[in-house]
C-alpha cells in the first residue's frame, strides 16, 4: 500500500523506498526519509526534537510545520488574535484522499477550512489544501489558499518551517543568499536591512535572518551531502539556527538539538500576500536529497 493511515498520522510509501509521515494535526510532515548515491537505504532527512510533543497539544519542534496565516508575532490587523506563527500548525486538518499512486510518485492531499475555533481568533473565510507528494529522491509540500470571501481581498503570510536535518550545525553552508537584503531577528540594535556579504552562509551563531525577494533555489550543503530546495511564489526565505544560548532556552527542544538542524524556510513573509475574492494562490516547495559520493551517513 502506498498510503497507510493510522490514528492521526499518514504514511507515504514510494516503491523504491522512500517515505514519508504526516500528522493530521498540523498537517506535520514529521518523517521524510530518502537514499543517495552514497545511502542505497532511506534515511531521516528532517530533525524532530526528542522532546516534541506529537499528541496535538502544541505545535511540533521539528518537521515540516505550516504557517498560516501569520509569520511571527502578528502584525497584520486581521491577525490580532491569533499566535505566533497562525493557526495552521496546531489545527487538526482532513484526509481529503489520494491524488497520484505511480512510478512518479505518491500524493496525498489535507485540507483545513474554519472551524468555530478558528472563527473565534480569525474571521476571514478561507479554504486551505495542502498537497503532499513523495517521490524517490524529492519531498514536494504545496499550499492552496483559496480566499472564500465574494466580496473582500485576503491578506496572509505563509511559510513552510523545514527543519532540515544536518550532521553538525557548525558544518553547514547555505547558498546562493549573497547580495540579499535580509532583516537580522537576533540584533536587537540594528533593526534595518542588512546586505549579505558570505557567499556561503553558515549558522555558527544564533541566526535567525529573513532575506527578501531570495532567488526560490538553495542549497544547504555539508561535506558530502545536502539538500536542495525550489519554491515557487514564496519570495522569501528564512534561516534560523538558535545555537545553544537560545536553543537551550527552548521547552521542547532537545539537548544539542540545536547541532542537529538547519531551518531553511521559504515563505512569503515580508509584507502580505493578497487573494482576490473567490481566487487561489498557490505556494510550493520541492526538497531535493542532493545524490553525491561520500556523503556523510546523519
Ligand atoms: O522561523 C524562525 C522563527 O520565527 C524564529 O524566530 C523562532 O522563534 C522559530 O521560528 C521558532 O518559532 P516557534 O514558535 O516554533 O518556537
Amino acid at each position: 500500500m502506498p498510503v497507510e493511515q493510522s490514528g492521526g498520522q499518514i504514511t507515504l510509501k514510494h516503491p523504491k523506498g522512500a517515505s514519508a509521515d504526516i500528522l493530521l494535526y498540523g498537517a506535520t510532515v514529521i518523517s521524510w526519509k530518502a537514499a543517495d548515491k552514497q545511502h542505497s537505504v532511506p534515511f531521516e532527512r528532517l530533525f524532530v526534537s526528542s522532546k516534541a510533543l506529537l499528541d496535538g497539544s502544541k505545535p511540533v519542534r521539528g518537521g515540516i510545520p505550516v504557517v498560516f496565516p501569520c509569520f511571527g508575532a502578528p502584525t497584520h490587523p486581521d491577525h490580532s488574535r491569533l499566535s505566533q506563527h497562525g493557526f495552521a500548525r496546531s489545527e487538526v486538518w482532513k484526509w481529503d484522499g489520494l491524488v497520484m499512486d505511480n512510478e512518479a510518485g505518491v500524493s496525498v492531499r489535507l485540507t483545513l477550512e474554519p472551524t468555530s475555533k478558528i472563527t473565534a481568533v480569525y474571521s476571514k473565510p478561507f479554504h486551505l489544501t495542502y498537497v503532499v507528494t513523495l517521490a524517490e529522491h524529492q519531498l514536494s509540500t504545496d499550499l492552496h489558499v483559496k480566499n472564500a470571501s465574494t466580496s473582500d481581498i485576503l491578506e496572509f503570510q505563509a511559510l513552510f518551517h523545514n527543519y532540515i536535518r544536518v550532521p553538525s550545525s557548525n558544518d553547514v553552508l547555505i547558498h546562493p543568499l549573497q547580495n540579499l537584503r535580509y532583516f537580522d531577528k537576533t540584533d536587537p540594535v540594528h533593526q534595518g536591512l542588512k546586505t549579505e556579504t558570505r557567499t556561503g552562509v553558515d549558522v555558527k551563531e544564533s541566526t535567525d535572518s529573513i532575506y527578501e525577494d531570495a532567488p526560490q533555489n538553495y542549497q544547504v550543503t555539508w561535506p558530502g551531502g545536502g539538500v536542495k530546495l525550489r519554491s515557487v511564489n514564496l519570495k522569501d526565505v528564512v534561516v534560523w539556527n538558535p545555537q545553544k544560548e537560545v536553543g537551550s532556552k527552548i521547552g521542547d527542544m532537545e539537548d544539542g538539538g540545536w547541532e542537529r538542524y538547519v531551518c531553511l524556510e521559504p515563505g512569503y513573509v515580508r509584507g502580505f500576500e493578497k487573494v482576490e475574492p473567490g481566487k487561489t494562490w498557490i505556494g510550493q516547495q520541492v526538497l531535493s536529497a542532493i545524490r553525491e559520493e561520500g556523503g556523510t551517513n546523519l
